[in-house]
């Protein structure tokens, strides 16, 4: 109790030094008038990912194919070299793909591990849908993709496997940050009534081992919405994510009243103490956005360098960077 009193004294002296972008990001503890719809996504690509939603959620068809079609412009860019095609491949020169999706019912699908298929995505909401399993990986989850119409493609690119071919000579694990370790796509929405849905997918970190599963696709880690409190989702090393189960914690946090910008700080600061003497320190980067029940939004990360995107019906197209622990 005392470290919250002191956190948000802290806060109130202005130690977060946030910017009050358009007086929402530094929420205040007053009753606040809630803004819906709203889309926030990571990282700049979720500039163009955000509009496609946002028509998808306009044109009537619901939030979750809009946080699914919004994702797919991503998945679907080979220029964006941690998700979908285009994706950094494993050290062994092989695109492997992570991603889930959830509801404002708490109904959730996930594929981890999965190979040849350019929307993952997807393949996650017929999970979610379709089976009586929230997860399923590999080669299970390419079959259960072919079942369902997927086809089969390359998604090594020439770009990427150029890069992988010079990663090979040395052959060093330690994903450059914000470069390697960046990209996933998380995105989180609340519709017109107030209800949450989120989606999150990536190709991983580059250079990865090979069969290795990252935080995005495991409910919780990458992705987590309770619709009575909040959204949450993440971005950058997926094991710091999954230690300290990031994005449920930062809903959890939300729930006791943090705001989101608290609640995805605490928990930034929580992964930096754990990991400031560790070898992987020096590589380390990870990101939260989140979103409550009012509409109001926050990013936060470790280190600096991680932007978020944000859309509604005042603000198109808005790019933010977030604040970050180390100054
Ligand atoms: C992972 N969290 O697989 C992902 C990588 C990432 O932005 O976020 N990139 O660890």
């Amino acid at each position: 109790m005392d470290n919250r009193r002191n956190f948000i004294k802290k806060t109130t002296l202005g130690t977060l030094g946030v910017s009050s972008i358009l007086g929402c990001e530094n929420q205040s503890k007053t009753i606040v008038k809630p803004v819906y719809p709203r889309i926030i996504s990571t990282w700049n690509h979720g500039l163009e990912a955000n509009q496609k939603a946002w028509d998808v959620l306009k044109n009537g068809k619901g939030g979750l194919s809009a946080v699914e079609e919004g994702v797919k412009v991503s998945e679907a860019d080979p220029k964006i070299r941690s998700v979908g095609l285009g994706g950094y491949p494993d050290r062994d020169g092989i695109v492997t793909l992570d991603a889930c999706i959830m509801d404002k019912n708490s109904n959730c699908g996930s594929v981890s591990f999965l190979q040849n298929i350019k929307h993952p995505i997807s393949v996650a909401r017929h999970v979610m849908e379709d089976t009586p399993h929230v997860m399923l990986s590999g080669k299970g989850a390419l079959d259960f993709a072919i079942s369902k119409g997927f086809v089969q493609e390359n998604l090594l690119t020439e770009a990427s496997k150029k890069d992988w071919i010079k990663w090979k000579e040395q052959s060093n694990y330690k994903p450059v940050i914000n470069i390697e370790n960046h990209d996933t796509i998380s995105m989180l929405l609340i519709d017109e009534n107030g209800d949450l849905f989120g989606a999150c997918t990536t190709s991983g970190a580059a250079w990865k081992m090979h069969g290795r599963v990252g935080d995005s696709p495991i409910i919780g880690a990458g992705l987590f919405l309770d619709n009575e409190v909040g959204a949450a989702a993440a971005t950058g090393l997926g094991e710091a994510i999954i230690k300290t189960s990031g994005s449920a914690m930062v809903v959890e946090l939300m729930r006791q009243g943090y705001s989101p910008m608290e609640a995805c700080k605490t928990i930034v600061e929580r992964i930096s103490k754990l990991h400031k003497n560790r070898p992987e320190w020096d590589y380390l980067q990870v990101g939260f956005i989140a979103l409550n029940k009012n509409g109001e939004y926050a990013g936060y990360s470790l280190r600096k360098g991680f932007n978020y995107s944000l859309y509604d019906e005042k603000n198109k197209d808005l790019l933010i960077d977030a604040k970050y622990e180390l100054g």
